[in-house]
């Protein structure tokens, strides 16, 4: 279920709230590996949809070593881009939506 998106020409564009394709309240792609040092942009309301990483709010595991996506939830910005420079699964999610499932991992090898 992950999409391989290393390619050099592959898109990082992660969507929700209707953004890149996305339902309302998905990701799309909620699942992608990427390799070290390449970036994800997350694109769409951040107010609607606050972003956090690890697997859920009452998960201790942010996933591989350090997460280093972003807690984020400002209104200002319609877009975070995240550089991910180690090897590991590094999940995120929804704060106000994970119960529905709006959650996702950033694979990266
Ligand atoms: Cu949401």
């Amino acid at each position: 279920m992950f999409l391989d998106r290393t390619g050099g020409s592959s898109s990082r564009v992660v969507g929700f709230g209707g953004s890149n394709g996305s339902g309302v309240f998905t990701y799309s792609p909620r699942c992608i590996t990427i390799a070290a040092g390449q970036s994800v942009a997350f694109t769409g309301d951040f107010s609607a949809h606050p972003l956090s990483p690890g697997s859920g709010p009452t998960a201790t595991d942010a996933g591989t070593g350090r997460n280093p996506i972003p807690r984020q939830d400002n209104n200002t910005v319609s877009m975070v881009t995240v550089v991910f420079p180690s090897a590991g699964d590094y999940p995120y999610f929804c704060v106000s939506h994970y119960p529905a499932g709006m959650v996702g991992v950033i694979r990266v090898r």
